[in-house]
């Protein structure tokens, strides 16, 4: 543990969003005494129990608030000590326009896109829009977090490293894994040909194994799947344990096991495909699209 608090010196400006299921709060800050380039992202979320805390919870002698007493039915707050309230922090700064966007609160819409669509709009996003990349190749180049990957293949063609997402709070039932490749020219789902198949069978066979050596967890219990759109337009897949309920937008889910199936029967699947994404209002993506409904 680390005894400095790293969020003493930003301010609070403005929610961005919040998620009472998830126990989730999103905000914008701004670094004080910093004129330029002081725009903070910052995820507050409170963790999910572990059967493990709960157990520390009864037995632990704590002080109490008495809110309800009504009948057989009690409502009161305990007060435990560390680490039960502790809190889950994530700290993008500096953050840019395009950060501030991602976790704001927007109206979405379902759109389909043709391969011309693509080729003549997503791409043009993708070249003038595209978050920095520097985070994916600090990992590629163990440059950082190599102490927490998982499994790492080489191979420059069909390798890959599978680590924790940023996401995970580290609870097995709560898995939230990240494979990156190696290769650094596939974009996203749409750069996938049958040539990539022995990429993708590779990755998800080892990170199966990987996933049960490590954690235990049967790759029945393993939801494998891209995003479409995806925030990074270097090639990604997430590995998460069924039990999880990401946050994150659903509708963006299309399971590995499809990619797989499409690309082996048709090769050149995705260069052909339409495909449904879904786009929010304040990205670049929807004044690009926003002609196809309006
Ligand atoms: P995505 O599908 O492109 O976008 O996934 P999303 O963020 O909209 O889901 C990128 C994934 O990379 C996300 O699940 C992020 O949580 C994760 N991620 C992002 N960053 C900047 C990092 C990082 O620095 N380290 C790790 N381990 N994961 C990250």
């Amino acid at each position: 543990k680390e005894g400095v608090n790293l969020l003493n010196s930003f301010e609070f400006v403005k929610v961005l969003n919040e998620n009472n299921l998830s126990k989730l709060m999103i905000i914008l800050a701004l670094k004080k005494n910093q004129s330029e380039n002081n725009n903070a992202v910052i995820i507050f979320e409170k963790p999910h129990f572990a059967q493990d805390d709960i157990n520390s919870l009864l037995a632990l002698n704590s002080q109490f608030e008495m809110d309800i007493q009504n009948d057989i039915y009690n409502k009161f707050k305990i007060f435990p000590l560390y680490p039960y309230n502790n809190i889950q922090v994530q700290l993008i700064y500096p953050a840019t326009e395009q950060h501030i966007q991602k976790y704001s609160v927007q109206e979405m819409f379902f759109v389909s896109e043709t391969i011309e669509d693509y080729n003549n709009l997503t791409l043009k996003f993708i070249e003038q829009t595209q978050l920095n990349l520097n985070w994916v190749y600090n990992i590629l180049e163990h440059k950082k977090e190599s102490e927490r990957i998982i499994f790492e293949d080489p191979d420059p063609v069909n390798g890959f490293i599978l680590l924790p997402d940023m996401k995970w709070d580290g609870q097995v039932d709560n898995l939230y894994a990240l494979v990156i490749v190696h290769q650094k020219d596939i974009l996203s789902l749409r750069s996938l040909t049958g040539q990539h198949l022995p990429l993708l069978e590779n990755l998800r066979n080892k990170c199966y194994t990987a996933l049960e050596e490590k954690f235990g967890i049967k790759r029945e219990k393993v939801r494998a799947y891209v995003h479409y759109q995806p925030s990074f337009y270097h090639f990604h897949v997430h590995f998460s344990h069924i039990k999880y309920q990401s946050p994150a937008m659903p509708d963006r889910n299309i399971p590995l096991s499809q990619v797989i199936n499409n690309l082996a029967l048709f090769p050149d699947y995705y260069q052909k495909s339409t495909l449904e994404m879904v786009i929010r209002k304040n990205e670049k993506l929807y004044d690009l699209y926003k002609h196809k409904f309006e």
